[in-house]
């Protein structure tokens, strides 16, 4: 830790007002340039607190930049670990209000629940599929809160991993009847095919994101509990979207996702 617990409550209280009025601001590691990991992780901890002291549930992990299209676009090389609440979530095919945001993208992500908890270190694409209930579709709304969504790694998991809303629809599927790594998804903003990929461009399996996300908390003396919802990243690169757009996205055996921005 470089940072003191004034610092990071500090830092906290400005990400989170900045997600809250929707305003964008400069990257943390401009005046923090020495603050670690552990540093990120704290500041993204007490974003946690403060929402929950309000009442707000946390209902969802999220990995993030676990595909090769994501690390290219935002011009990084590893994953990164957030949460979502429960004000994020958004039904399917309902609208979503740009002026709560500040600059959105949307996400093609393959999720999963889980019936048994995953501890790491040692968690492993196997451990992960025997702890999966059922996997699911979402969309997730990505709103960083730097300006021109121009950050580094420590200032992005500060931030929560730029969480901001998320859809879950289509349908829900056992993981048997599934082959994750072929599954395909298709994003289309307003009728036009944006962008596809399969699973496999999840860290080469989409469990893979989920069994490092165990291994991250594991280091952290934290477990993934049974019943967790996690997210495991976008499959493509992120798609920005302005008012007036729709949104569907259609996967492979498990319908598809939509939604408006007003
Ligand atoms: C960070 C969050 C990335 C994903 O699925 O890759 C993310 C960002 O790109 O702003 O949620
Ligand atoms: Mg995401």
């Amino acid at each position: 830790m470089q940072l003191d617990q004034a610092t990071i409550d500090k830092l906290a209280a400005h990400l989170e007002t900045a997600e809250l009025e929707a305003r964008d601001v400069l990257k943390i590691t401009d005046d923090y340039p020495h603050m670690d990991w552990e540093d990120a992780y704290a500041i993204q901890d007490a974003i946690r607190h403060r929402k929950e002291a309000r009442g707000q549930k946390t209902v969802g992990l999220k990995a993030g930049l676990t595909s090769f299209a994501k690390m290219k676009q935002m011009g990084v090389e590893s994953p990164v670990f957030g949460f979502v609440s429960d004000y994020m979530s958004r039904q399917d095919g309902s609208e979503i209000q740009i002026s709560e945001l500040i600059h959105p993208k949307v996400e093609a992500e393959i999720c999963v629940v889980t019936k048994a908890p995953l501890r790491g270190p040692g968690c492993h694409v196997g451990s992960v599929m025997a702890a999966i209930d059922f996997v699911l579709p979402a969309v997730e709304i990505i709103d960083s809160r730097y300006r021109d969504f121009k950050f580094d790694l420590k200032s992005v998991v500060a931030d929560n991993t730029s969480a901001s809303r998320f859809v879950i629809g289509g349908r829900s599927r056992d993981v048997e009847e599934l082959d994750l790594r072929t599954l395909g998804v298709v994003l289309e903003k307003n009728g036009q095919i944006m962008a596809m990929a399969a699973g496999a461009a999840v860290l080469g399996h989409p469990a893979a994101a989920v069994a490092m996300l165990a291994n991250h908390l594991g280091a952290r003396g934290q477990e993934i509990p049974a019943g967790t919802f996690i997210m495991t990243g976008g499959v493509t690169e992120a798609i920005p979207v302005q008012a007036g757009d729709n949104i569907v996205v259609r996967y492979q055996d498990l319908g598809s996702v939509s939604m408006r921005f007003v």
